[in-house]
């Protein structure tokens, strides 16, 4: 039979195992030039997004192209920003001095099973409201990266 002592040590380690599986990661995206490296990001929930290197530049949500009930990310001018991802889904940020030049990001949280028809209503939305057209290329490299 197992001492108690080997007991407490087997489901320490179980713990512990379960703790680092769970770990939340930390993904950097920075400023550069007018665009954020990288634009396609995929993040588990309870990552944190770090934006970094953000002089001349700022984040908020593409309205439409954002998680329902989703916590939106707003940054101030040139600073760096910590954004905790909590739901799963698909989301699109922008930049807003350098939208029209397409400086924004597609980041996946999670594996929503809603996935490609989320993709489809993104895109119909990118051709017809004014404010998310920019996100159409950056839809575009996503789909992309998801095919391989
Ligand atoms: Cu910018």
């Amino acid at each position: 039979m197992m001492s108690k002592n080997k007991i407490l040590f087997l489901a320490a380690n179980v713990l512990m195992m379960a703790a680092f599986a769970c770990r939340a990661e930390t993904i950097v995206v920075k400023g550069q030039g007018i665009s954020f490296a990288p634009s396609v990001i995929k993040a588990q929930v309870g990552d944190i997004i770090a934006f970094k290197e953000m002089t001349g530049h700022f984040v908020d949500p593409v309205a439409n192209l954002w998680p329902e009930g989703a916590e939106p990310m707003h940054s101030q001018m040139g600073a760096d920003y910590n954004y905790e991802v909590k739901k799963e889904g698909l989301y699109v940020f922008k930049c807003p001095p350098h939208w029209g030049a397409r400086m924004g990001a597609v980041m996946l949280v999670g594996n929503p099973a809603d996935l490609s028809s989320t993709l489809d209503k993104y895109f119909s939305i990118a051709e017809t409201e004014a404010d998310a057209k920019p996100a159409k290329g950056l839809l575009k490299k996503f789909k992309e990266t998801l095919a391989k």
